[in-house]
């Protein structure tokens, strides 16, 4: 599956990237990185321009970018598009119900954000603060994490499916005094009630100084002493609220991500390197054009809703979509609907969404004209060649080059991909690094692999958008990242680099899952199974699931004495729910008396994953196993998933 698909002429005009300004520019950032990045740090309005533009090392574990200079990233996604962008929509927002439309445009924008941010500091936030944001996608979520920007407080956004166990985690961590949510949100119909979970998550826990509650449904909730209803009118004289100068290597955000270990870090990313990242690569991956509308599917809860619906179309003077709802409500033309009738232009989503439209065939696509289309993304996992041409042949009728993009929350914005207009696409391959990315593969013992080759994905140089830290962990971020391979930054990926030096992301190849685009840590899926009476141990896998991408295969023991049923499996599959959250439903639950161990202990799971997989003849060396037997039993009470 290594065919090219030529980018068509309409695809090149008038791009941003030619091929010759790619291999220029790509050049010239890597031989004069600091000079390339102060010409795309003009992309940004300074207060105080930065003097030194790259300051890092790899070993030991310290990176700057841009440390001298000052800016605001509100100001530079609101308030400096105002002479020219008063009147432009700078959000778009459609709920859950098809045809309930909201905008702002960039002058209500403004309004709306100032009024926030007036409420938080009278609220008692200040500067530095983490404030945590637990919301629906409404536009309140953009403007409170644009709010926190323009004070200079932190925000923390925690997806709102995740649950009030998972929430309060992440308050405690990050000493989070302050909580922005609403009344509810609607997802498919359905409503998810947000305030009471935050007043569950608060209970008998951290102790916050205020809960500011955005109404949105107008549903029923319960009042607690520290809510404050959130009234736009109330702060609708107070007047303007100045930007606060933030230094470049200021705190931003910190956004929660599962790892292969113990419980989610803190990711934490600064303003200056970010800023600039998201902005360069909003501007020549997605070849943004002046006026167009686009629309990126993600949750705000996630990395690419932070780089990708707010910060990085924001910083461009872009218009961009959000959508409260999934893919399937009412049904399963919404999409195609919505890009008609808001005429998206751009339009980026996950493969698990493309998989599952896939399945319902080309008539809900056909129904629609999607004529607007100019380009499409993919985001989150790698995309099968399958659906790369589905999307490309049927969704965008062959006309509009897809980028496959490779990055992570860590990366703050993306890393590997085709340009359009620079180059051919691979289907089911992300494509090439942008602009002062340099990607290298490595064997496990951290021999480089030269030309076309298969190994660890590492990456050797920092760039501006690269996390800083986990947040109240330095170490953590030294050990996990740069650990592996010293002086690199190991990304967590298995990969392939053909002889075009095109990147093939083959998956994680570390304990950690990707089920329908969402990282989820085996490890935490185990500790939320044994947190439950009946449970003595249990070790999680992935397995391939046609839509997800990866489904949750669990390996149960109970206590003694105690007999699976079949009421207990569900007993189960509610129970990590409501510790972790819906993504985490297990998908596989397979009761066993032992779990295969070596003679000191260590739990197999390479044989545990080979039995998810059903590639029972290919289990390896079973010998080094306390219990060799115990292989035949795991096999035959194995379930069909
Ligand atoms: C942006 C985002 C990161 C992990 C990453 C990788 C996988 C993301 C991909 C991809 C293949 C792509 N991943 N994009 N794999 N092709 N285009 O998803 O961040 O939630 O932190 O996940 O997702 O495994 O390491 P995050």
């Amino acid at each position: 599956m290594n065919d090219k698909v030529a980018l068509s002429p309409e695809a090149q005009a008038g791009s941003h990237c030619p091929p010759a300004k790619y291999e220029t520019l790509y050049r010239h950032s890597l031989e004069d990185s600091d000079g390339f990045w102060r010409d795309q740090a003009r992309r940004i309005d300074w207060v105080r321009e930065p003097s030194v533009i790259g300051n890092w090392s790899f070993d030991p574990v310290d990176i700057k970018w841009y440390e001298d200079g000052v800016l605001n990233l509100c100001y530079n996604c609101v308030d400096r598009h105002l002479p020219a962008r008063a009147d432009q929509k700078a959000l778009i927002w459609e709920g859950d119900e098809p045809g309930v439309v909201r905008s702002l445009t960039y002058a209500e924008l403004h309004g709306q954000v100032v009024r926030m941010a007036h409420c938080l500091k009278a609220a008692g936030v200040s500067r530095g603060d983490r404030v945590t944001l637990y919301l629906p996608m409404i536009l309140e979520a953009a403007v409170a994490m644009l709010a926190c920007a323009r004070i200079g407080a932190v925000h923390s956004v925690v997806f709102g499916g995740f649950s009030p166990d998972a929430l309060r985690g992440r308050i405690e961590d990050c000493e989070s005094r302050f909580v922005i949510t609403a009344d509810g949100g609607m997802r498919g119909g359905k409503l998810v009630p947000l305030k009471a979970n935050v007043d569950a998550a608060l209970e008998d826990g951290p102790r916050v100084d205020a809960v500011l509650v955005i109404r949105h449904l107008g549903n029923e909730v319960a009042s607690t002493g520290r809510d404050i209803w959130y009234d736009p009118e109330a702060w609708a004289d107070a007047g303007e609220l100045p930007c606060e100068p933030m230094g470049a290597e200021d705190p931003l955000f910190i956004l929660y991500t599962s790892g292969s270990t113990g419980k989610p870090k803190g990711v934490l990313h600064t303003t200056g390197g970010y800023a600039v990242w998201t902005a360069a690569t909003f501007h020549f991956v997605f070849d943004y054009r002046e006026g167009e509308i686009f629309w990126c599917t993600a949750d705000v809860g996630w990395v690419t809703g932070h780089s990708y619906i707010v910060y990085g179309p924001l910083a461009n003077g872009a218009t961009t979509l959000m959508y409260e709802g999934v893919p399937n409500h009412p049904d399963f033309g919404r999409f195609w609907d919505m890009i008609d009738r808001h005429q998206v232009n751009i339009f980026y989503t996950a493969p698990t969404a493309i998989r599952a439209l896939m399945r319902e065939g080309d008539d809900p696509v056909k129904a629609h004209n999607r004529a607007s289309l100019r380009l499409l993304g993919s985001v989150g996992e790698p995309i099968n060649p399958e659906a790369w041409r589905w999307y490309h042949q049927v969704v965008g009728d062959g006309r509009c080059p897809i980028v496959d993009t490779w990055w992570q929350t860590e990366t703050g914005g993306i890393m590997i991909t085709t340009l359009p207009g620079a180059h051919d696409m691979k289907p089911g391959s992300a494509g090439l690094p942008f602009f002062g990315v340099v990607p290298e593969l490595v064997d496990a013992e951290g021999v480089v692999l030269p030309g076309a080759a298969s190994g660890n994905l590492c990456i050797t140089r920092s760039w501006p958008g690269q996390m800083r830290t986990v947040y109240g962990d330095h170490e953590r971020f030294v050990q996990t990242y740069f650990s592996t391979y010293k002086g690199k930054y190991f990304t967590g990926d298995g990969c392939r680099r053909d002889e075009d030096g095109f990147y093939w992301i083959t998956g994680r190849v570390d304990d950690v899952l990707n089920v329908s685009g969402h990282r989820l840590g085996t490890a935490e899926v185990e500790s939320a199974l044994v947190s439950h009476p009946l449970v003595a141990e249990a070790a999680v896998v992935g397995y391939p699931h046609d839509i997800k991408g990866q489904g949750i295969y669990c390996y149960v023991t109970l206590l003694a004495g105690e007999e699976p049923s079949n009421g207990l499996e569900q007993a189960l599959r509610q129970h990590v729910r409501k510790e972790i959250g819906p993504i985490a439903t297990p998908d596989h639950l397979q009761f066993t008396p032992a779990l295969p161990k070596t003679r000191s202990g260590k739990i197999m799971r390479r044989i545990l994953r080979k039995i998810a997989h059903n590639e029972h003849d290919a289990l390896g060396d079973t010998s080094t196993l306390a219990d060799p037997s115990l292989v035949d039993s795991l096999i035959e009470g194995r379930r069909n998933p």
